[in-house]
């Protein structure tokens, strides 16, 4: 059958099992608003009520196949859910700033009002750029587009910024470092279970992007290879065929170990090298010295793993290099992107259906959202503030001089900086939650509450929307449409399931409303629609990068999704990447980096003996704000532990289930001690989904890398005190 037979059969059947058995449903077709596997979803809508009332998962869409995770299963719980903010609220009390107290209801008027008030007066005082914005990527592209507009047009600061600083920087600076593109991946997900070796590095695919699973067994079960990198016995560790269970911080000993095993054992494709890349002799000379013995040595694998993982991956005939922010949030990310990327490229794995390389996408719209200008430095279509003419491009499209174009402003963490120096004075912060999420939380809660004036947007309260002076509420995912760009690169379109609950208003439009009202609305007035501001984001990106110019609403339906570059509307897009085994920098030629290895930026000592790591769990998503709400997710994990290896647990006299408290240089918390055999015996791990005295970030290291600006949340050194032991010596103190 046909493609587009099947999908009329198809609907011809769901139209008639839902009035068989749902008389008073319709079912809107949709992704889940959580990660970038974006799965495929039918929301189930009230006729009567016009209310989302359930979801049913959609076989039909190819990527997932039917399959969804917990978040996603009760995901549309978010939208109805008692917690909602449904006006704007004001804060009248000050004093009590960094709690949800002090707060009452009031209008759009006047929360529009005090806005534009105080930002036009700290303007006034203080110069333009004293104002900041702070943006998200679960917000579709329409949105992330419109924030970087909204930021240097709209208030006209050159302080924009968002939280995929925290999440994909280090491997945009690395894929655009090695590769000339920051797809994340190269190969379409339908490619995944086909290759012959799957290579994957500090990436829980398992709890985070649960729906791949099916295809990373798959490769195990067509007969191929699955090599795993992280220092914990994730649930794909544990079926791997070589677990290299690396110590936190020193991925870069083990690709370069890995790279000169291929280089020496005759797996490099010189055909390959020496046509379409550059830098292979000072790699091949620089990783010589990283024998199996000396990588061991440095990254705590035994040799004959080493060895077996580079044997697998050179005969592989087709192999995929696979990785996540277990490498990236490292002072090191992007080099340690790059080293990684070497081993597609000394191989010539790489430009060819089921071989490439892919970076697993964090947030929803990690993708998209880093493309159209929610970067310090960037502009739609994955252009650059620090290029003239892409200066010049950008301000035609939005009617502005390329003279009023601000400059490149800072990184998410530097603008805390800013905040304390007072060159920031305003935050308006949307769709993030840095008081739980940025490093060094004592310091970065400290600069929020000496804000002369913040603006939260959220549909929630937030741990950051504690420090607000207003609080805007916004629509979830399903009351309103918009296009985002998943894991693959593929933009697919998240549709309208319910009217806006309550006042709340699309982010789109509260800041196409406050541009008005600051007097910048011949800029923004025309845009009525998601719509609207897609197609002026096609415009945009025409031309840059990440070409979106072909892309219509209605080919993506047609064609479940459209691959970016897509040039032209009789263009399809691109699912595979450099089939033409052309790479995006001048000479077509990929780029080999010979990268010498340095240590974490902060090494155990006597003091903090213990490396810890930080992470996530399957049941919540990310600062956890959304996913704490709902009462299934919150049963199944109800609060952080930390996981301690039964000989470490033993020597500090601790059990199973006890609490303890973990310290570091920057601040303590207490968590529950999980003890498990998965994990090494130097390293503890703690997922940092909660606010307040839980958040890890209370201990993380904001070491940041030189080029991505991605803070250490990887590696830092630790400690852990019984808790009883530290109540005594309080007391002795006292
Ligand atoms: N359930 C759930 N799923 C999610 C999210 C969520 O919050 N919850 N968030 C989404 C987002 S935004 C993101 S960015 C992704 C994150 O997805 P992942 O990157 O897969 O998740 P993490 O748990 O941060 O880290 C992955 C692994 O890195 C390992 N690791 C730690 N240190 C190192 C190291 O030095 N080297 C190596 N090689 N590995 C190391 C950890 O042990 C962990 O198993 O997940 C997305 N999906
Ligand atoms: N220690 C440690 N810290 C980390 C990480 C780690 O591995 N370890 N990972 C980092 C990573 S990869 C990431 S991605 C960050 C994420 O960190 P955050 O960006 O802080 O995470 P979220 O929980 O997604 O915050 C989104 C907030 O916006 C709201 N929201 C959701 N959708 C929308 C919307 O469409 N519009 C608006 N206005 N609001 C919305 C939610 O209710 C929530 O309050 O955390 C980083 N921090
Ligand atoms: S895997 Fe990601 S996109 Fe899919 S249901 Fe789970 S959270 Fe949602
Ligand atoms: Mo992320």
């Amino acid at each position: 059958m046909l493609k587009a037979e099947f999908r009329n059969e198809r609907d011809k059947f769901f139209k008639e099992v839902e009035n068989l058995n749902h008389p008073n449903e319709t079912l809107v077709k949709t992704h889940c608003s959580y990660c970038a596997m974006q799965c495929g979803m039918n929301l189930r809508v009230n006729t009567v009520t016009n209310k989302i009332i359930g979801v049913e998962p959609r076989y039909d869409w190819p990527v997932t196949l039917g399959k969804m995770c917990p978040k996603g299963v009760t995901a549309y719980q978010q939208v109805n859910h008692p917690d909602r903010i449904l006006k704007p609220l004001i804060r009248d009390d000050k004093s009590i700033k960094g709690t949800k107290e002090g707060f009452r209801e009031a209008s759009w008027d006047e929360a529009y009002d005090l806005i534009v008030k105080n930002f036009k007066k700290l303007q006034a005082e203080y110069g333009k750029d004293s104002l900041s914005v702070y943006g998200g990527v679960s917000m579709t592209n329409e949105k992330c587009y419109l924030t970087g507009k909204f930021a240097r047009v709209g208030l006209q600061t050159r302080y924009i910024d968002y939280n995929g600083r925290f999440c994909m920087s280090s491997a945009a600076g690395g894929l655009n470092r090695s590769l000339g593109i920051d797809r994340g991946s190269t190969v379409p997900w339908t490619d995944v279970h086909e290759t012959d070796c799957l290579f994957i590095a500090g990436s829980n695919t398992a709890e985070c992007h649960p729906t791949s699973m099916f295809r990373v067994w798959n490769v195990q079960e067509r007969g191929g290879y699955l090599i795993i990198a992280d220092p914990r016995e994730t649930p794909i560790a544990r079926r791997a065929d070589v677990h290299l269970d690396l110590m936190p911080g020193t991925d870069l000993a083990l690709a370069n170990g890995i790279v000169n095993l291929l280089i020496q054992n005759g797996y490099a494709d010189e055909e390959f090298v020496n046509n379409h890349t550059n830098g292979f002799a000072e790699l091949k000379e620089l990783v010589k010295e990283f024998t199996p013995e000396y990588t061991s040595e440095l990254t705590g694998v035994a040799p004959e793993k080493i060895i077996r993982a580079a044997e697998l991956f050179g005969k592989a005939p087709n192999a995929i290099v696979m990785f996540a922010r277990g490498i990236e949030q490292q002072q090191k990310g992007v080099d340690n992107v790059s080293a990684y990327v070497n081993m597609s490229l000394v191989t010539g794995k790489i430009g060819r259906p089921k071989a490439g390389v892919a970076t697993i996408t964090g947030q929803g719209n990690g993708q998209g959202g880093r493309e159209h200008g929610q970067k310090a430095d960037a502009l739609p279509g994955y252009r650059k503030i620090a290029y003239p003419e892409h200066v010049k491009e950008i301000a035609e499209v939005w009617g502005i001089q390329p003279e009023e174009m601000p400059q490149a402003g800072v990184s998410a963490y530097e603008m805390f900086g800013l905040m304390e120096q007072k060159t920031i004075r305003a935050l308006y912060l949307l769709c993030s939650n840095p008081a739980v999420s940025a490093p060094n939380l004592n310091y970065v809660r400290e600069q929020m509450k000496n804000l002369d004036f913040m603006v939260c947007v959220d549909f929630y309260m937030s741990e950051s929307a504690e420090f607000a002076d207003v609080i805007l509420p916004t629509t979830t995912w399903a009351e309103d449409e918009g296009t985002t760009t998943n894991v693959e690169g593929r933009i697919i379109k998240i549709n309208r399931a319910q009217e806006p609950l309550g006042e709340s208003k699309p982010d789109w439009k509260i800041q196409v409303e406050i541009a008005e009202l600051m007097g910048r609305g011949e800029y923004f007035s025309h845009l009525k629609t998601s719509l609207d501001i897609f197609n002026e984001l096609r415009r945009a990106s025409k031309g840059g990068i990440a070409d979106y110019s072909g892309v219509t609403w209605e080919k993506i339906d047609k064609q479940d999704g459209v691959f970016w570059p897509c040039k032209s509307e009789d263009d399809p897009g691109t699912p595979h990447l450099f089939l033409d085994k052309k790479f995006y920098h001048p000479d077509g030629k990929a780029k080999l980096f010979a990268l010498p290895y340095t240590p974490p930026a902060e090494e155990p000592d006597n003091e903090f003996p213990l490396r810890l790591t930080t992470g996530r769990v399957v049941y919540h998503y990310l600062s956890g704000n959304q996913t704490r709400r709902i009462q299934f997710l919150h049963d199944m994990c109800p609060e952080p532990f930390v996981e301690v290896h039964p000989e470490t647990a033993a020597k500090y006299g601790i059990e199973h289930e006890e609490k303890v408290l973990l310290f570091t240089r920057r601040g303590e918390a207490e968590y529950k001690v999980k003890i498990t055999e998965a994990i090494r015996k130097d390293t503890i791990f703690v997922p940092y989904s909660w606010g307040h005295e839980k958040s890890i970030n209370l201990l993380t290291i904001p070491a940041l890398d030189p080029i991505s600006r991605m803070p250490e949340f990887k590696a830092c050194a630790a400690e852990i005190k019984k808790v009883q032991a530290v109540n005594t010596e309080l007391k002795k103190v006292q």
